[in-house]
């Protein structure tokens, strides 16, 4: 009886999960990404102090739960010799954020190389796609109307996913809780296709 009596009681609290990548060069913003989104929508959340944040070395995880559901992130590092480890996570993952500084010209060429590597992987075809102009506090830095056309060179692997393109500041926060809000209602259109994490 406690057996049965457990198993609904888990049924009926625990909540479908999805997962979320967090993916980009070294840089991007990716984990401060994390640390506002979770301050932004975890109640009691202290946010972590940004001059703390450290180079992810492997992986850094998080979760939130928002309308229902939870959302685990996954912000993988982005240095060259770590993007080899980002397609083992493909397979089980329900979204990607893919964070570009749009601050730094220089590496926007490398970025978008990244991506298009990362966007053509089989298993990541269809599931939605949230690209983070990141850093727009910066001055000069380039605009979404700027960052959306080298991006949409790679349309045909994009393919007829959700995708958008947000501006956004990791560092203060703007924008930060629309792309997650966005995310979920993108997860949960594709949900039928990719169904959420089994419960244990
Ligand atoms: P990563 O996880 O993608 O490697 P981090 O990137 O989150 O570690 O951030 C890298 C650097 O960019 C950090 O600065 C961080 O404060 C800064 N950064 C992240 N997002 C923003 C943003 O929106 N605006 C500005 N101005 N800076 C941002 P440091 O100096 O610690 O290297
Ligand atoms: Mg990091």
């Amino acid at each position: 009886m406690y057996t049965l009596m457990h198993g609904f009681y888990k049924y009926m609290v625990q909540k479908d999960e999805y997962c979320v990548l967090i993916l980009g060069l070294d840089d991007a913003g990716k984990t401060t990404y994390l640390e506002a989104a979770k301050t932004k929508l975890t109640k009691n959340y202290k946010g972590m102090n940004p001059k703390h944040i450290t180079t992810t070395v492997g992986l850094n995880i998080g979760q939130i739960d928002i309308s229902g559901i939870r959302l685990s992130f996954w912000d993988l590092g982005g240095q060259s010799e770590l993007q080899s480890l980002w397609d083992k996570y493909y397979q089980e993952s329900h979204a990607i954020i893919y964070v570009v500084d749009s601050h730094d010209r220089e590496r926007m060429e490398e970025s978008k190389a990244v991506f298009d590597k990362m966007i053509c992987n089989e298993h990541l075809a269809g599931i939605p796609l949230l690209l983070l102009a990141n850093k727009q506090d910066l001055p000069d830095c380039m605009g979404v109307r700027e960052i959306k056309p080298v991006f949409q060179q790679s349309a045909i692997h994009i393919g007829r996913r959700d995708c958008l393109v947000m501006p956004v500041s990791a560092l203060t926060g703007e924008g930060v809780q629309e792309g997650i809000q966005w995310l979920v209602e993108a997860i949960l259109r594709n949900s039928v296709v990719r169904l959420p994490r089994v419960k244990d």
